[in-house]
């Protein structure tokens, strides 16, 4: 087995979902903090995990407390991959640095160090949906993601087609009507281009926050309502009578 796929299924057996390498040439533009984090990497392994389908089945109008506990859990999985990803390529002689799956860097416009659905749109892991989320063929929205950097030689994958279609349910869904339901081919020139993005995030942060049990901005219906990766298959063998 070639380095690349090496890699792959260790990231995999480490207990990742999904994993795909994209040419940091292909991010210039983007916008990260430091400015030139970039710099010393020419790829970015993205790495999701799955939700369970049926904590975002348990969502109607609000984040459950489910939810709020899982979400750091699933965090705290892909940080422990990327720490182990980011070793090991070291310990092969490249430079490597896991950027945490969920840390704020700028609360005033929210921004972490950079965007992992970026990365993960050009490792082809999926497309950037209407919900302005990553969205992938078999998990849908319901996978969390995570970015390890690297001048290691790993052959790079390519974006996938967006495939939201005509497809309007997380527009309809959103409680506060922040979801434009513009289309893109590739990925949004700016937030504002898909969402009303503050009306998103003062729902998050000033309500569903200070919900009881939830305590981070967190919502779910645009991933709860988003038709990839709703259906699980159900093993018919089972006799619930
Ligand atoms: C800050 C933050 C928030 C803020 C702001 C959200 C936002 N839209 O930026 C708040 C608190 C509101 C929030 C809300 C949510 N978040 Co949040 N959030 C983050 C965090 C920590 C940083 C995001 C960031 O820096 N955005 C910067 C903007 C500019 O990036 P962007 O949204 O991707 O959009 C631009 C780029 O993608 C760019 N782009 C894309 N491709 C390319 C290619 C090139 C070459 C260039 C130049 C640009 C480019 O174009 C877009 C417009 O400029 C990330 C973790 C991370 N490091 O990525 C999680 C993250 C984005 N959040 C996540 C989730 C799940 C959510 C929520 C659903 C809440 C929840 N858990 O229920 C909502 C969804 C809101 C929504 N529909 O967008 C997941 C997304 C998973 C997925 N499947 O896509 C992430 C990746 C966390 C994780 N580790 O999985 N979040």
């Amino acid at each position: 087995m070639d380095y690349t796929n090496q890699m792959k299924s260790t990231i995999t057996a480490w207990g990742a979902d999904l994993v795909g390498i994209a040419d940091v040439a292909a991010l210039a533009g983007i916008k990260t903090n430091p400015v030139d984090l970039l710099a010393p990497f020419t790829r970015a392994v993205s790495i999701a995990v799955q939700l369970p389908v049926s904590v975002f089945e348990m969502i109607s109008d609000q984040p459950t407390p489910v939810y709020a506990a899982i979400c750091p859990t699933v965090n705290r999985l892909l940080d422990e991959i990327a720490f182990k990803t980011s070793r090991k390529l070291q310990i092969d002689g490249y430079l490597s640095q896991p950027i945490p799956a969920s840390q704020t860097l700028d609360r005033e416009n929210w921004y972490a160090a950079i965007s992992h659905k970026a990365v993960a749109r050009l490792a082809g892991l999926g497309w950037q949906g209407k919900n302005l989320l990553l969205i992938t063929p078999k998990y849908g929205s319901r996978v969390r993601l995570v970015t390890v950097l690297t001048n290691a030689p790993l052959e790079c994958d390519g974006p996938v087609k967006n495939r939201c279609g005509q497809c309007h349910n997380c527009q309809e869904a959103c409680p506060v009507g922040a979801i434009k339901g513009v289309s893109t081919e590739s990925h949004y020139q700016s937030r504002n281009e898909a969402l009303h993005f503050r009306r998103c995030v003062e729902k998050l942060t000033g309500e569903f926050a200070k919900m009881p049990d939830i305590g981070v901005p967190i919502c779910g219906i645009c991933i709860k309502v988003c038709p990839f990766g709703r259906k699980i298959k159900h093993n018919k063998s089972i006799n619930h009578t």
